[in-house]
């Protein structure tokens, strides 16, 4: 076989909202202009936000979502033929790749590993990202869905420190710094934002792969989680008060009697074209470069929530002083 140099693969994973794309995005703005750069990510929905966003927001890189499906697996499946596409059709330096936050990250560094010679790359240290925000050392010890993610990591990264206090940080970094096996690094920032060093480690955490070895796949998706997503043409534009104060209700008080987990939307509206977001229980806008349509997606629990339904509660006419009371609310 020709002696091709491996190209190196990162993933990095997290829970819902926690931060992954805003690290991506901040490691592609700052990484030398020359290098190229392909992303892969697999959005929880059937839209695809983090594509859009990436791609408006971070033109120099090649970015391929891996469609949506069901909600966990789906990547695991599309994603040895999306690598072999991305790579084949580029010559690339880097690759990136963004896994759901629903997705179990050591099945997808386990897959990664196996096709590693197949596929050309070499698996460069998992990136894992938490919310400081919601660490709590007895919650991170005793439920399963957090070790998997901090099992999984080699450098652990807790995200979020903005809005958490010095002392809950202090203690996430001490519960970190004391697991076992150790960690490569431990990190504390905000906004995604790595030190650009990180990208160039190449050893692995001590029995990170031997743990991982011996994983089975298991399909613990949890069916109760569903989403949903709209594509609207561009000329369609919104009140961007109005998503709003439709927003925040949503955030407080769901739809129905669903849930909602996170949603992201592009929208063309009066005040230009804004990315808005419900993560970790806020509601969020910032402006966007993307111009091509507006589009939306959503995860909801326990029901679906259909695109008509949800078209209607974010355009909903507002203007009581009940709405606005609301929009207080969640703006904490
Ligand atoms: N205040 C604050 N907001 C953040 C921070 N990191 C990310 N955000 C915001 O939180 C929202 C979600 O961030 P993303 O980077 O999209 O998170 P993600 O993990 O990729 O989300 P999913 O892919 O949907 O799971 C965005 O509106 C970000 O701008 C942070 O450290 N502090
Ligand atoms: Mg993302």
């Amino acid at each position: 076989m020709a002696d091709r140099t491996l190209i190196p693969c990162h993933i990095v994973c997290g829970p819902l909202g926690v931060g992954k794309t805003s690290a991506i995005l901040n490691y592609l703005r700052h990484c030398a202009p020359r290098q190229r750069v392909g992303v892969l990510v697999n959005d929880f929905g059937p839209v695809g936000l983090d594509s859009t966003t990436l791609e408006a927001d971070a033109p120099m890189a090649t970015v391929l979502n891996v469609p949506g499906g069901c909600i966990c697996c789906t990547m695991l499946e599309e994603l040895p033929e999306c690598i072999r596409r991305l790579v084949s059709e580029q010559t690339l330096d880097r690759l990136i790749i963004e896994p759901s936050g629903m997705a179990s990250p050591v099945q997808v560094i386990a897959l990664l590993q196996e096709a590693e010679r197949e596929l050309n790359i070499r698996l460069q240290p998992a990136i894992v990202i938490l919310s400081t925000v919601d660490f709590d050392e007895e919650k991170f010890e005793r439920l399963a869905y957090y070790h998997r993610f901090s099992d999984a990591a080699d450098i652990l990264v807790f995200n979020r420190c903005d809005q958490a206090g010095e002392s809950k940080i202090k203690r996430a970094q001490e519960w970190a710094g004391n697991l076992d096996p150790p960690k490569l690094r431990v990190l504390t920032t905000s906004h995604g934002e790595l030190p650009l060093e990180i990208f160039e480690l190449t050893e692995q955490a001590t029995h990170t792969r031997e743990s991982l070895a011996h994983h089975h796949h298991d399909h613990s998706h949890d069916s109760t989680v569903h989403s949903g997503g709209f594509v609207l043409d561009a000329a369609r534009s919104f009140d961007k008060e109005v998503l709003l104060i439709n927003l925040s209700r949503i955030c407080l008080t769901g739809i129905a009697e669903n849930q909602v987990l996170r949603l992201k939307g592009v929208f063309h509206t009066h005040a230009g074209w804004q990315t808005i977001e419900i993560a970790n229980r806020m509601v969020t806008s910032r402006p966007s470069a993307h111009r091509r349509d507006n589009r939306m997606e959503w995860l909801t629990q326990p029901g679906v929530v259909d695109q008509t339904r949800m078209l209607m509660e974010i355009d909903r006419p507002v203007g009581f002083a009940g709405d606005r009371r609301g929009l207080r609310g969640s703006d904490r």
